[in-house]
């Protein structure tokens, strides 16, 4: 429900200039359409920011403004002083309504004389002209409260120019970049709005308390979300009999390896269920990824270099005890094997062929279980490799650090590169990694429900952690 007390705000100015893309980003909302071409916001367009059933906010997207100097001239023969001046604006839609040369203007000015507040934008990049003089001009003759917003559409720097132009028209200037505001940023936009128009100034008050909690919500659910993945990777396994083959041992070979096929094809699902869900808590349908970050983040869970990238590195898998039993195994040689063997081979060559991973600890436990009338059943998984978790859970937060820091106005594909100097894993202080350590462990060997809530509230703490040097987004 909308009502004269929700706050809402128009988004005007001139065509191009990234409108839509701050309506997007402050409304969370992906389908607000943006592009390059001018002129591609033909009608006014409300979007709500909801809370549950609440509406916070509204941004009313509006088209560019086509005819600044014939609306100007309008008015000016209208209104002789300043305080016919908001009449002589509401007059000018009246009579303008079915004019389709004024379609834009009259787009663009109805929500402003039904109440709304201005937000006007402009394109700091580009140089200040007098042209935008008139648009302000007439903003400034609605009377109704405003502020501009400096958005960067490229890397020339003309803001303090604009600011000296538009100190003069609105009392708060901000710059606001539409593709890369962060929370605090666009909190900003609201609290300085609270500041302007003592209509709104409770409830923006308001919301921005319902976003600063719902921001923490927001993660506390994806850690639960990933803990729940990561902890039923742990359990997967596959299962089938044996049926006696004329040939003994070649069943058991092919059967292996597809039992293992399977395996990670339910892991790699489980982990885009958990990925989807993520995406969802955040506001994003299906998002589409980059070449490099798909093979990073999208392609085979075992193939990639992600083990490398994303577990823990060698050293804190020394420290933490994990690996002992590759050192009784063979030695450092045979760990530093094992690492390198990570790095390329896929699930299938650590399983089958090359069978050692870390001196002689499989990645996956291969186990027949027993004979049956029908024949002997053999086991694959749970994936016993000490990295495993960790991998998964690098993936994850390196999934969510993009997502939950992803404006709703970017339309380009999900790209991240990680750093290969700086290890992931190693950003968390010291007794974070050993809860881990000990809760992977719990999980591994079945878990319970209270291991499974520990390890959600921890996440929680992990994903608050900024991944810095070892991630770099966009
Ligand atoms: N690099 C960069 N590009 C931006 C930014 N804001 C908008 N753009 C791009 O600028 C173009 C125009 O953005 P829109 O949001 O569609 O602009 P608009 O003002 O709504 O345009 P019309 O509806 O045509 O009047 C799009 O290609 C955006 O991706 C920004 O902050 N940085
Ligand atoms: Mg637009």
């Amino acid at each position: 429900m909308t009502s004269v007390f929700t706050p809402t705000f128009a988004v005007v100015g001139h065509p191009n200039k990234g409108k839509s893309s701050i309506v997007a980003t402050l409304a969370e909302d992906e389908r607000v359409a943006i592009s390059n071409a001018p002129g591609t916001t033909r009608n006014a367009n409300a979007h709500s920011m909801r809370m549950d059933d609440q509406v916070l906010y509204v941004l009313v997207d509006t088209p560019g403004f086509q005819r600044a100097r014939e609306v100007l001239d309008w008015l000016e023969a209208r209104a002789t002083s300043a305080s016919e001046r908001p009449a002589a604006v509401a007059q000018f839609v009246r009579e303008h309504e079915s004019d389709e040369r004024f379609h834009d203007e009259c787009e663009l000015l109805k929500p402003i004389l039904a109440g709304a507040g201005i937000l006007y934008v402009v394109d700091g990049a580009k140089p200040y002209g007098r042209e935008y003089e008139l648009e302000m001009q007439i903003l400034q003759w609605t009377g109704s409260p405003r502020m501009a917003l400096i958005n960067m559409i490229g890397s020339d720097d003309y803001s303090l120019q604009w600011r000296q132009a538009l100190d003069q028209y609105f009392s708060i200037v901000r710059s606001f970049d539409a593709m890369n505001a962060d929370f605090d940023n666009r909190i900003g936009v609201l609290r300085a709005f609270a500041e302007l128009d003592e209509r709104w100034r409770e409830p923006l008050e308001r919301t921005v308390g319902v976003l600063n909690e719902e921001r923490q919500r927001r993660r506390l659910r994806s850690a639960r979300e990933i803990a729940g993945f990561i902890a039923d990777a742990l359990s997967m396994s596959e299962r089938e009999t044996l049926v006696d083959s004329d040939e003994p041992g070649t069943g058991d070979e092919q059967l292996k390896q597809s039992l293992t096929q399977r395996l990670q094809q339910r892991i790699v699902r489980r982990e885009q269920t958990a990925r989807d869900n993520v995406q969802s808590i955040y506001r994003w349908g299906r998002l589409e990824l980059n070449d490099s970050t798909g093979e990073i983040l999208a392609t085979d869970l075992f193939a990639s270099e992600g083990w490398e990238l994303f577990g823990l590195s060698e050293t804190k898998l020394l420290i933490s005890g994990l690996v002992s039993g590759a050192l009784a195994g063979g030695g450092v040689d045979a760990l530093l094997g094992g690492a390198s063997m990570l790095l390329g081979a896929g699930i299938g060559a650590l399983l089958g062929g090359a069978g050692a991973w870390f001196g002689g600890h499989e990645l996956a436990k291969v186990k027949v279980l027993g004979e049956t009338l029908g024949g002997k059943v053999l086991q694959v998984g749970p994936v016993s490799a000490p990295n495993f978790p960790w991998v998964l859970l690098g993936r994850a937060w390196v999934h969510h650090h993009l997502i939950s820091e992803r404006n709703h106005a970017r339309r380009e594909a999900v790209s991240v590169s990680l750093s290969d100097s700086q290890h992931l894993m190693d950003v968390l202080p010291d007794d974070v990694r050993k809860l881990l350590t000990r809760l992977f462990k719990v999980l591994a060997q079945g878990g319970d429900d209270e291991a499974l809530k520990d390890l959600g509230n921890l996440l929680d703490q992990v994903l608050a952690t900024d991944p810095g040097a070892a991630v770099s987004g966009p």
